[in-house]
């Protein structure tokens, strides 16, 4: 069987001239020999720190070229990398270091002190900060190029990326070398990428659509990216010219529309805009093909298989649906019993497919519960499928909220909520919200005796929860509304509250 390490699948896609850019960014460029080198620099750096085939190496950095050279060198090392949200605290990041027993963890220079805490002691704290410091780096200089690139079969673990959970606990979902690569193939097929194209990125590389999709592509295509190290709209219009494809989530495309200098001119070289991670609002599809004249691709996915679903590249894109499972997904859409329904019937979307994850990470009795007997795996979504195999994500049938494309299950905040002092039970829920979709909301009961405000809360909440997932308002009411089994209604809730953020 011909090796299965994805870095080589990478290489040959590589551009002849290897000199030409693969990253434009604030400090100059990174070229595809750059790349190539300095990831089989880090490669020999993390062996040197004994990382071994199928070892864990835990990455809180910021966005920077260095980090994806560390996500490549993991790649070439045959080491599963695990991209943590920069915004989690130590608290949050605890857990992530006790359930995967990491060899290696690289953070932030300014935390490092905080995560050996956290860390046992044979695990090695290497730094990298957002200029290319640190000393992972310092290593890197000093270590000569590993050329080999460690063999992989299809099923050896590539990476395990961390989705919270219903019950509050995060469960790490195991993605395979042929995952990532099955996956990124179909893409780059599906949506045309062609030469010459030009990426513009400006998402986060620590979740599924900034590191895999999109760099995926690029990696694919041997395209330039210019390469932002988060989204400021002004960066993305002066840069949109000479750009071809940019994907984000649906807060970027209506703060464009909110910015008086995005004008159709802007987008000019632009061949694709696509969009994912939380439902993109109608208006705001039809805003951007009227100011733009670009309509926008949106497609449907999650951390668990990647990309699920996709408007078509040259048919028809339809506002408020996904489009069509991707070559090679087969999804249906089913009851509680995964019995598929009628076409037009809100069911629960099922599919199967080579992107399909592994399993949660040391969960198989979690990971058997979310897969059919006939290996389905259960996506949680809403969903109803038209005819003609088109599907419209219309809810969710997990407890989620979607905010500016990331991820918050109510319970994991109602459960630090509920253990404050004075507070006698809690429901978190989104409400719409005009630029990040959803906004966390909390609805609070506090004991008669407690005199407690937002920011007493807040405040509490900062040091356990990332930033994202605490509450943009708390609302104290006397009781929760409950239905005769004694749940609480959150859809009553929500819709007592819709226009909070009006
Ligand atoms: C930032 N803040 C947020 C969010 N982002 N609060 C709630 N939800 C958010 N998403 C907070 C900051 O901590 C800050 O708080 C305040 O909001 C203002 O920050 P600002 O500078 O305006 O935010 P930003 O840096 O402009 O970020 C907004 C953003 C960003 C660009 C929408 O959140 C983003 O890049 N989201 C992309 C997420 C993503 O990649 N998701 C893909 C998941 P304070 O002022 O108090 O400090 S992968 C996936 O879902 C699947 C596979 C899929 O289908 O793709
Ligand atoms: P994550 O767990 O971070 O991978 O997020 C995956 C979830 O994001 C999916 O299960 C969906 O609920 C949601 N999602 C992703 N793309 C879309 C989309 N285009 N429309 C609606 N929901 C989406």
């Amino acid at each position: 069987m011909p090796d299965k390490n994805l870095y080589h699948l990478f290489r040959s896609r590589f551009p002849a001239d290897m000199d030409a850019t693969f990253l434009e960014h604030a400090r100059g460029s990174t070229s595809f020999a750059d790349l190539d080198d300095q990831s089989a620099r880090l490669c020999h750096a993390l062996k040197t720190n004994g990382v071994t085939k199928g070892d864990r190496v835990i990455v809180q950095v910021a966005k920077s070229p260095e980090a994806v050279m560390l996500y490549l060198a993991c790649l070439r090392a045959g080491a599963v990398f695990i991209p943590l949200n920069t915004a989690y605290t130590t608290r949050e990041v605890a857990y992530f270091v006790q359930d995967a027993g990491p060899r290696v963890v690289v953070c932030d220079p300014a935390t490092k002190a905080d995560i050996a805490t956290i860390c046992d002691t044979g695990t090695a704290i290497l730094t990298l900060d957002t200029n290319g410091n640190g000393t992972l780096i310092d290593q890197m200089k000093s270590s000569s190029p590993d050329p080999e690139i460690t063999p992989s079969k299809p099923d050896d673990l590539a990476a395990i990326l961390y989705t919270s959970g219903t019950t509050g606990r995060s469960k790490g979902a195991m993605l395979t070398h042929d995952n990532l690569a099955a996956n990124a193939l179909v893409l780059h097929e599906y949506w045309q990428w062609q030469p010459g194209d030009v990426l513009l990125h400006a998402l986060p590389i620590f979740h599924v659509h900034g590191l895999f999709v999109a760099l995926h592509c690029a990696l694919l295509n041997g395209s330039q990216v210019i390469f932002h190290s988060g989204f400021n709209v002004d960066a993305i219009i002066r840069d949109l010219p000479r750009s071809t494809v940019l994907m984000g989530v649906p807060t970027f495309y209506t703060r464009l529309l909110d910015a008086p200098n995005f004008t159709a001119e802007t987008c000019r070289n632009m061949r694709l805009f696509i969009s994912g991670s939380a439902p993109l609002l109608p208006e705001t599809f039809a805003e951007f093909e009227t100011l733009s004249g670009h309509i926008i691709l949106e497609r449907y996915g999650m951390t668990e298989a990647g990309m699920i679903t996709s408007n078509p590249y040259d048919g028809a894109r339809i506002a408020g649906t996904v489009g069509y499972a991707l070559p090679g997904v087969t999804a249906r859409v089913a009851d509680e019993n995964g019995q598929e329904i009628p076409h037009g019937e809100v069911g629960i979307l099922e599919i199967t497919g080579p992107n399909v994850f592994a399993g949660y990470w040391q969960m198989p009795e979690k990971t058997a519960e979310e897969f059919r007997g006939d290996g389905f795996f259960i996506t949680g979504d809403m969903a109803t499928m038209e005819p003609d195999g088109r599907i419209s994500i219309v809810g969710r049938a997990k407890d989620l909220i979607i905010t500016g494309g990331y991820n918050v299950y109510p319970k994991e905040v109602e459960i630090e909520i509920d253990n404050l002092p004075g507070v006698k039970e809690s429901a978190v829920i989104g409400l719409p919200h005009p630029d990040l979709g959803e906004a966390v909301t909390a609805v609070v009961v506090t004991n008669e005796t407690a005199d407690m405000i937002q920011n007493d809360i807040n405040e509490v909440l900062a040091i356990k929860l990332a930033r994202f997932k605490q509450p943009q308002k708390i609302l104290f009411v006397s009781e929760l509304p409950r239905n005769t089994m004694g749940k609480v209604q959150k859809k009553a809730l929500r819709e007592q509250y819709q226009d909070l953020y009006a």
